[in-house]
């Protein structure tokens, strides 16, 4: 069969869609991806003319999403669409909108091969484990997930050719993205994770997390540098220090066999200083640590990241002393959070020399637990459909002085970095007016510390010339990021294709700060 994805072009590689792909092609069906806007659409739609079409997206964009649908289901009616990810999974009444006939709720190789299969034969759709069918008569047939895949390596290869064939943004960057895991222990209140282990797949840490082997993780790294340009790994894993011997292993083999430079996510509450020894040796540039409040009750309590303040503070030195760079995560504005509870994550940030400071506003996303909390303090929103699409700009939840965490998100970066100025951040946040401002001052300071970014992989990968030299790095991207601005409003949509240039490689996409 012939299957379609089909997506709106995001600030870094989409992995899913790609291991999608790699299950279909073994199996024998034939795969295409197009990133949308695209102008010829319509004649590479009719062109590869596909059987099935699937949709894979989070929160927030899912009205966009059945809007595209509608305009495929108009291009052929007798397609079949599917929808998979982040969404569907914990809002499957996804499938009552019209012109879906399916989604699928969790990990997606072996079902969405199973549910192909089954079209090209003209089997029974409606019991396929993970997928829910609507069937022509409207009624909903809802499975039941199949146990979790143990064995990662045996899923095989991401088929990258399904999204570098389909854009040269992706297939030229110098830095791609490898997971290594799947899965996690925490139990996060803010995060997927407890939602898909306790309510979906109602699983164990045991069952629910698996890492692949140090072996396979390699042998992808060299089948990437083998066909395209790679000088820097972004490793998407949740927990990079989650297994000793994994870690021990992979430092001792990675710097011979691939000897690339990489950045990571690393648990505090986890981190040893022989990790971060390990992590040296390896030729990590930087690791992130998750922050989220400093507020004690707010992270462990609300929050349940299940770390001392001491850890992160033990983490952060460790990090720095290795003179490896510090990032942080940072979560503004939880439920029930005061501002002057969020200045205590600023002064955190302060205390612990962060480079990298990351910060977005709490979204309480479906099926959380901290959405349940929010909601039972009268403070959430349940309509999906109005659910921010990004992080930062805004908070969904009804503070009293909204603008007060708003504005602090804005000021964050550039008060935890240059900590003089938090007296006067501590009387600007109260402006209501000066919202656009903070903004403007906000992205051009991020711009800087996404320069410094780069002249640390710069740096690691031993490169000169102009483009290395920070303040013309800076400049350009901001003139850059001017002109297509401002090429946006005259042009419209025509620019966003070189914006996402720009974004690619962006430190805050990456971390999922996207401005
Ligand atoms: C990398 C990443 C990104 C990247 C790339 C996204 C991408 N398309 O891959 C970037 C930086 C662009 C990004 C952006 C955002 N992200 Co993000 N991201 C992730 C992250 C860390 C890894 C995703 C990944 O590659 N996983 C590995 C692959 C193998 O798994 P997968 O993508 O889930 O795909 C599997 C299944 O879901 C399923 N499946 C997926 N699609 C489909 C489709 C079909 C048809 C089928 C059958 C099955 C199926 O099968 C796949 C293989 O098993 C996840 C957290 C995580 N650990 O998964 C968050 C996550 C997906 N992101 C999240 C969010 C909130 C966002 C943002 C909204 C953040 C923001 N900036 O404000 C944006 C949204 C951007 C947009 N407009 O769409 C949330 C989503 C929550 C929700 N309810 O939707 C997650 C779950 C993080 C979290 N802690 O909760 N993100
Ligand atoms: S540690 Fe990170 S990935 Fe794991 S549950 Fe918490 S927020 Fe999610």
């Amino acid at each position: 069969m012939r299957v379609l994805f089909l997506s709106t072009f995001q600030a870094q590689e989409p992995l899913g869609v790609m291991y999608l792909s790699g299950a279909l092609k073994a199996a024998g069906h034939e795969t295409k991806m197009i990133f949308v806007p695209d102008p010829r659409f319509p004649a590479r739609f009719k062109e590869f003319d596909p059987d099935v079409v699937c949709y894979s997206f989070t929160t927030g964009v899912q009205v966009h999403v059945a809007g595209l649908n509608k305009i495929v289901k108009k291009m052929k009616p007798s397609v079949v669409s599917i929808a998979g990810g982040a969404h569907v999974t914990v809002v499957p009444e996804f499938l009552e909108e019209d012109g879906f006939e399916a989604i699928c709720r969790g990990e997606g190789e072996e079902a969405l091969v199973d549910f192909v299969n089954r079209v090209e034969e003209g089997g029974d759709l409606t019991n396929i484990p993970n997928i829910w069918f609507k069937a022509p008569d409207g009624v909903i047939h809802k499975n039941e997930p199949r146990p979790l895949v143990a064995d990662l390596d045996s899923i095989g290869w991401c088929d990258r050719t399904l999204v570098y064939d389909a854009s040269d943004l992706y297939k030229g960057s110098e830095r791609k993205v490898i997971k290594t895991d799947r899965g996690c222990p925490m139990n996060c209140s803010f995060c997927f994770h407890h939602a898909w282990k306790t309510k979906i797949y109602k699983l164990s840490n045991n069952e629910y997390v698996r890492r692949r082997s140090v072996d396979h993780v390699i042998e992808e790294a060299k089948q990437i540098i083998e066909k395209y340009p790679l000088t820097y790994v972004h490793f998407l894993d949740d927990i990079f220090n989650i297994n000793n011997k994994w870690l021990a292993e992979f430092a001792e083999r990675w710097p011979v066999e691939i000897g690339l430079p990489f950045d990571v996510i690393l648990m505090a509450n986890m981190v040893t200083d022989k990790h971060i020894q390990l992590l040296k040796k390896a030729g990590c540039v930087y690791a992130r640590i998750a922050f989220e409040a400093a507020d004690d009750h707010m992270r462990n309590a609300v929050m349940r990241k299940n770390t001392t303040r001491k850890q992160l503070v033990r983490a952060a030195e460790h990090i720095k002393r290795h003179g490896i760079r510090l990032g942080s995560l940072n979560m503004l504005g939880g439920p029930g959070a005061t501002i002057e509870d969020d200045f205590e994550t600023v002064k955190l940030n302060i205390e612990c020399k962060v480079d990298h400071p990351l910060v977005s506003l709490l979204q309480p996303y479906p099926m959380t637990d901290i959405n349940e909390m929010t909601q039972e303090m009268g403070v959430s929103t349940d309509q999906w459909d109005e659910f921010p699409t990004l992080f930062n700009r805004t908070t969904s939840i009804a503070h009293k002085n909204r603008h007060y965490f708003e504005n602090l998100h804005k000021w964050f970066p550039l008060v935890v970095r240059h900590g003089w100025l938090l007296p006067l951040a501590q009387k600007a946040i109260r402006s209501r007016w000066l919202c656009r401002p903070f903004t403007w001052m906000y992205m051009l300071y991020s711009e800087w510390l996404v320069t410094e970014q780069n002249a640390l992989y710069y740096k690691a990968q031993s490169k000169t010339g102009l483009k290395t030299v920070p303040i013309l790095d800076f400049s350009s991207r901001v003139i850059t990021k001017g002109f297509v601005r401002l090429a946006t409003v005259v042009a419209g949509k025509g620019a966003s294709k070189i914006a996402m240039k720009i974004k690619l490689n962006d430190e805050r996409a990456v971390a999922h700060m996207e401005d």
